[in-house]
């Protein structure tokens, strides 16, 4: 399948690149095509958003568009930056300092507060035929001093649990095994899979009660998601 990656965030860009070319998908990016001005987010959602930014790309240029709506929140400040959290500053270094002192401010007014977080990501996936939306998330907590230097945005403070390391010290493959946008991928997978197979019933896949198909699970081998 040919499909553009409609972001202009090339984090976010590389782990669709990483995740969907090993399974075939052959994709173009917002470089491939002329310019053209970004969508206002006007949404209050990530699912609102990423359905906003996909039905833009797709009215202008006639592809099918996969948008990704992401964003960190934190329940010390009641679920911000949320929708918001590309707009709180303008580069990594600065969202993650500006965040780190609201955190800090809301300390100093209320006390001791849950570092509690999570990473959300809505696609949407806008083909001819109709849409395509998932979501996924990842649960974490947020340190004060980041670490790591890989990865984008906010993981050098995005610490997680299971694997005692922040998102920006995780390998390229573990973060894309186990982030929010990999969530959200296995589902859109699945989700491509079984349109797929009600498109083209000839060959019907034999299937457990609750389990994963076999298509779906070797798409997710592929795609470096199992
Ligand atoms: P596009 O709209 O062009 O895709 P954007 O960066 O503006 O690019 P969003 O509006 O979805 O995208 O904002 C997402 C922000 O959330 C992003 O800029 C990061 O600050 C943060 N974010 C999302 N996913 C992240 C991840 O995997 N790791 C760290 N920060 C992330």
């Amino acid at each position: 399948m040919r499909l553009l990656i409609a972001t202009s965030n090339p984090g976010k860009a590389s782990e669709y690149r990483a995740a969907l070319e090993p399974c075939g998908f052959e994709l173009s990016s917002l470089a491939d095509f002329p310019p053209l001005a970004e969508p206002q987010e006007t949404e209050s959602t990530f699912r609102g958003n990423a359905r906003l930014k996909a039905d833009y790309y797709f009215e202008q240029l006639a592809v099918p568009c996969l948008a990704d709506d992401s964003g960190l929140e934190v329940d010390a400040l009641g679920g911000r930056p949320g929708v918001r959290s590309a707009r709180v500053a303008d580069s990594d270094r600065q969202r993650i300092a500006v965040l780190l002192s609201w955190i800090h401010e809301a300390e100093a007014q209320r006390g001791t507060l849950p570092r509690t977080a999570r990473f959300v990501c809505a696609i949407c996936l806008r083909l001819p035929e109709g849409r395509i939306e998932v979501e996924g998330t990842v649960q974490g907590q947020i340190i004060d001093t980041p670490r790591g230097s890989r990865g984008f945005g906010y993981d050098p403070i995005f610490y997680y649990p299971p694997r005692r390391k922040t998102f920006a010290e995780l390998s390229p493959s573990e973060k894309n095994r186990l982030s929010h946008r990999a969530q959200a991928l296995r589902r859109l997978l699945a989700k491509i899979q079984t349109s797929r197979q009600a498109a083209n019933p000839r060959r019907p896949e034999k299937k457990r009660k609750g389990s994963q198909s076999e298509a779906s699970r070797s798409s997710l081998r592929l795609c470096n998601l199992a």
